[in-house]
């Protein structure tokens, strides 16, 4: 945390806020002679968010979040929100296994940090809204301060109450703060909120959204005004809101938001929900980076969000409530291990961690001296299978995920984060879930993975997707400027050379 609670680190140290809107363009190396490339040594994180695994996209790589259900009553209603809906395999927001009282959630955070050194957040993100639960929101974090104080505290809201409490979360050390807007005019906002609960009676209509967008943004305004990292998440729903988004981000950019994320609807009548039951459809890949691509003139944006769940544990890629839910039911009968213990384990880990940001940089550096020598040429989309520590390491079989990047003379910046099915289920090849992996990598060059079969390599050939082993093992963003340079062609954009897959 930073020495003085009310000034971020950043701040402290001389550099630009970490709030600062243009954080990324001051980071970007500048007086390089290859052109300020994203990512590796760009890509850095500032001091706030270096080990966030949400606020950083480098940090993903290496740092696991875990959030506590405490939260279960909620203020306003979305169009989108089932909280009754539950089920283990479903991965989205408002959905949990279990509620915790504050202090069964204590004792799981003690189990879990037991069982994950690279847990760096905790985080209460619902499955309500935690501020309309304030009584056990405050005491699960006092509590987890307590037990575990090198652990980044951070909170998610749809803003209401956000103005009456941020003294408190401010005083909590709470320090990352996701508020979710999805408009400001309110007369988009009575299509996405049929009500709010505000002054004990419910509110309906255009005034309900007038009093959230308000609310909200004094909130937001008030919170970066206490050093506070603020991230807006927010709901893409096409023909409602995505139209007005682009001015959404405008605003709160300007009130210091330091990043937003903007997040597909996700939409199907088995969640019972308004806009389920309804037919209101999320967008498509196309149309979410399209706006996504005009968003990105006026902030930074987060695009390796999972839309995880109320219960969520682990890195971003890999939830592991299901596997640690009875673990942590187990360890909360038992004498929770000395948090002296944990906490040596998360350093010993943070530690490694910064070794691999160094390599990691080295490495960068190196391609972006040769990529300097690079003629103009079109950029390419490549994906990359990891498990974490930002380097290529999953093998084709095992990858629930792609990371799509688009790769071009000025670096390598992640544009999405593609689901599909495993290829291999317990060492047999699953022949058809190979149709839904191409389909996930529509539009890429080649797939850079730590191995693959032969099967797999030669259906993603006749697809136009180069299988890349060649790299496997390397830091993500220099494998991909690497591939880059090696493979496509001056002026045209294409692929120079025939696929290099080493077959398993
Ligand atoms: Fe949790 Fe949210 Fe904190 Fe992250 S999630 S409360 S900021 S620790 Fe992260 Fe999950 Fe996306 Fe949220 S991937 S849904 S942005
Ligand atoms: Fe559901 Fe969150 Fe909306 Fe409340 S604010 S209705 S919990 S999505």
């Amino acid at each position: 945390m930073s020495p003085d609670p009310g000034r971020p680190a950043d701040a402290a140290a001389g550099a630009p806020a970490a709030n600062c809107a243009f954080q990324r363009r001051c980071d970007a190396p500048s007086p390089r002679p290859s052109p300020p490339l994203s990512g590796g040594e760009g890509g850095l994180p500032p001091a706030l968010a270096r080990n966030h695994p949400c606020f950083s996209e480098e940090a993903h790589h290496h740092f696991a979040r875990l959030h506590l259900a405490v939260a279960p009553g909620c203020n306003i209603q979305c169009h989108y929100c089932n909280r009754k809906f539950d089920c283990a395999a479903e991965r989205r927001p408002g959905v949990t296994s279990e509620r915790l009282t504050p202090e069964q959630a204590v004792a799981r955070v003690q189990a879990v940090a037991a069982e994950i050194p690279e847990l760096s957040v905790v985080g209460i993100a619902g499955p309500g809204d935690p501020l309309a639960n304030p009584a056990a929101t405050f005491a699960a974090l006092e509590g987890v301060r307590r037990a575990a104080p090198d652990l980044t505290l951070c909170l998610s809201t749809n803003g209401l109450a956000l103005l009456d409490h941020v003294e408190r979360i401010a005083e909590l050390g709470v320090r990352h703060l996701t508020v979710t807007v999805n408009m400001t005019d309110p007369e988009v906002g009575e299509r996405i909120y049929p009500w709010i609960i505000w002054g004990r009676r419910r509110v309906r209509g255009r005034e309900a959204s007038r009093i959230l967008s308000e609310r909200q943004l004094a909130g937001i305004a008030r919170a970066v005004d206490r050093g506070i990292l603020v991230k807006v998440n927010s709901v893409v729903i096409p023909g409602v809101n995505d139209h007005h988004l682009l001015a959404v981000v405008r605003r709160v950019r300007a009130l210091g938001a330091f990043t937003v994320n903007l997040v597909p609807l996700i939409s199907a009548p088995e969640h019972g929900t308004h806009y389920g039951l309804t037919g209101q459809r999320g967008p498509t890949p196309g149309e979410l980076e399209a706006l996504q691509e005009a968003c990105a003139v006026d902030a930074k944006l987060m695009r390796h969000c999972r839309q995880c769940r109320a219960d969520a544990v682990g890195r971003l890629s890999q939830d592991r409530s299901g596997e640690l839910a009875e673990l942590g039911r187990a360890r909360a009968a038992a004498p929770p291990a000395p948090a002296r213990t944990t906490a040596e384990i998360r350093a010993e880990h943070r530690q490694a961690v910064e070794i691999a940001r160094l390599r990691a940089r080295r490495a960068w550096r190196e391609e972006a001296n040769r990529m300097a020598q690079l003629p103009e040429v079109a950029p390419a989309r490549v994906a990359v299978a990891t498990r974490g520590g930002g380097t290529v390491n999953q093998h084709f079989g095992h990858a629930e995920e792609f990371i799509v990047y688009e790769v071009s003379r000025k670096g390598a910046q992640l544009l999405s984060i593609r689901r599909a099915e495993h290829y291999c289920r317990g060492g047999d090849a699953e022949d058809e879930a190979i149709d839904g992996i191409l389909r996930a990598l529509e539009g890429c060059r080649a797939v850079l993975v730590a191995k693959i079969g032969r099967c797999p390599a030669g259906r993603l050939e006749a697809a136009g997707i180069e299988p890349v082993t060649a790299h496997a093992f390397q830091p993500i963003e220099a494998a991909l400027l690497a591939w880059y340079r090696e493979n496509v062609q001056p002026g045209t954009g294409a692929a120079a050379s025939a696929p290099q897959a080493e077959v398993a």
